[in-house]
């Protein structure tokens, strides 16, 4: 398989609004990102990728944009965009930008234009209809369909109200996306990660959706339309090949057996994705509000079908939380009694599996989940019109509180925990825009750096073990705990080396791990002290990686 500096790398997501605020108005900014370049450095992580800093109504913090060449200047300016460019490149770092082009904000002058009235040149760059066509519901909430004043039509919205579905049957909508991408390319960032992007080609014909199954709408009705793939090379022809960058789509609803589609070398298309096969485990028929158990086992499964599925003519990035998802070690691990350990064994993962590796931030400190008492608290669209709509229902709210403790997006978006000064370290502000995690007391930077044991140091020293062995980029991968309900074990091996990953995902200490037997192991990384006398027995949460001496 061909090396490549992307397939080696390993990203950093950085959420603006919650990382560092400058200038103390209790947001997030670029200048606060310049401040913090060299801690990200000192970590380890190769490539940054912001979400969306451009001019935005922020109706989706960002997701929603109205000018794609302007800095929010919430933000900071383009010269402050510039300098942190610059400030990434020369510590050997690199910056990837979101791309958000499956829909724009209604703000935006495209949009103004087109709803302005049913012959205006705009008309074209968004989907109108006189009636509904379909009982598309959006990802936030009711129709996907909105009545529109002026004009008297409908048009289509996935997401929020205020996030339009572009039109890429239109060429000059194409040719737009293509000559913004341009403008940041030729500014010399190093690639993008694409929102949404397979949802980019609609199914015309306007079928109708399951209404009791949003998460099979999303893959069989909204993901992988008629004209995407000719899109996507469309795309890559006169965009994307003309630079040495990374893209990475987001790909909600794309199934394992469709990827290669979208990342297989021969394609021309994108260089990766990050597939949604984990993280909607827990998703209900209703949706991610309508939370279903998972097992062990499933989730394995996520992960053997997809390294099958991409096999060697693939790449696919691996995440386990971002700015949509808990945080990794409340969902996945054990956020309270065994945090440290859970979350070290999840850096384990990550950092060993073949893909390349996503951390979120504040994942690198063991950040967990927030539990405010009030909705009033909360600043996510999403958990806000959940809200609205289970009071409109006579639902009980409580209930649904308790839900939104497990999966909000608000979860990831509390400010980064820097130190232990009221809000954090975050913002000198006395409000920030969103309330702090009230744990960052004990859980913040400061004291990470402080301590040899910490999570922040098992992910540095990850880092640099994955880095010095390529077996862990491009080595094979096999699963080899025969369905445990406890053990996830695996095999990574190619000709430089070969690793066996142990991850003991329970809060009991469990023995009886099935070994090989004639091989030769040495210890390469755990994340409890080394000692005899648990040879044979893994404690709670346990990681333990030996490499084969050969
Ligand atoms: O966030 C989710 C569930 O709570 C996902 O279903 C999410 O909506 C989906 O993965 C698409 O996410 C992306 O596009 C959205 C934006 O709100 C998300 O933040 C972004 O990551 C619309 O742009
Ligand atoms: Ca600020």
């Amino acid at each position: 398989m061909a090396r490549s500096w992307w397939k080696e790398a390993v990203i950093y997501q950085i959420y603006p609004r919650s990382f560092k605020d400058s200038n103390g108005d209790g947001i997030g900014d670029l200048r606060g990102i310049i401040e913090k370049l060299s801690y990200l450095k000192s970590l380890g992580v190769d490539v940054l990728w912001l979400s969306p800093i451009y001019e935005s109504p922020n109706d989706d913090n960002g997701y929603d944009i109205s000018d794609y060449r302007a800095i929010l200047p919430e933000f900071g300016a383009m010269a402050d965009f510039e300098e942190l460019l610059e400030g990434v490149h020369a510590r050997g770092m690199k910056l990837v930008m979101d791309l958000v082009v499956n829909h724009s904000s209604d703000e935006h002058p495209w949009f103004q234009e087109s709803r302005s009235s049913k012959g205006n040149p705009y008309r074209d760059y968004y989907f109108w209809e006189p009636e509904p066509p379909n009982n598309w519901k959006s990802f936030f909430g009711g129709s996907a369909w909105q009545y529109d004043e002026p004009t008297g039509e409908y048009y289509l919205h996935l997401f929020s109200r205020k996030q339009p579905d572009l039109n890429w049957e239109n060429r000059k909508v194409r040719e737009e996306v293509y000559s913004l991408m341009r403008f940041w390319l030729d500014k010399g960032i190093d690639g993008f990660r694409m929102d949404v992007i397979p949802f980019i080609s609609k199914r015309l014909d306007w079928p109708d959706m399951d209404p009791n199954d949003f998460s099979s709408a999303i893959e069989q009705i909204y993901a992988n339309g008629p004209r995407l793939h000719e899109f996507l090379q469309e795309m890559n022809q006169k965009v994307l090949s003309h630079y040495d960058i990374m893209t990475v789509g987001e790909a909600p609803g794309v199934p394992p057996h469709l990827a290669n589609l979208y990342v297989g070398e021969d394609r021309g298309e994108l260089n990766m994705i990050f597939h949604f096969g984990h993280m909607m485990l827990d998703w209900g028929a209703g949706g991610k509000f309508d939370p279903k158990s998972w097992s062990l086992n499933e989730f394995k499964e996520v992960f053997n079908t997809w390294h099958k599925a991409v096999g060697q003519k693939g790449w696919i990035s691996i995440f386990l939380d971002n700015h949509d998802f808990p945080r990794l070690v409340s969902r996945w691990g054990n956020d309270g009694e065994y945090r440290v350990e859970s979350a070290k064994l999840l850096a384990t993962l990550l950092l060993t599996m073949r893909g390349t590796p996503s951390i979120y931030q504040g994942t690198e400190i063991g950040m967990t989940n927030v539990s405010f008492d009030n909705f009033q608290d909360y600043r996510d669209l999403e958990t806000i019109n959940e809200y609205r709509e289970a009071k409109e229902r006579g639902d009980d709210v409580n209930a649904l509180l308790q839900v939104v403790h497990q999966v909000g997006r608000d979860n990831v978006r509390t400010p980064m925990q820097w130190d232990d000064s009221p809000n954090a370290g975050f913002t000198t502000a006395p409000e920030p825009w969103i309330k702090v995690n009230p744990n960052y007391r004990d859980i913040n930077v400061k004291a990470a750096l402080a301590n040899p044991n910490s999570i922040f140091y098992y992910y540095r020293q990850m880092l640099r073990l994955r880095k010095e062995n390529p077996a862990l980029v491009y080595g094979d991968y096999e699963c080899i705990d025969e369905g445990s309900h406890w053990l996830y074990a695996y095999r990574r091996w190619s000709k430089e080396g070969e690793f066996y990953v142990y991850l003991n995902f329970s809060s009991e200490e469990q023995s009886g791990i099935p070994f090989p037997t004639g091989l030769r192991f040495r210890h390469f990384i755990s994340n409890y002290p080394q000692d005899a006398s648990f040879k044979d027995t893994l404690r709670p949460w346990e990681a333990r990686v030996y490499q084969v001496v050969r």
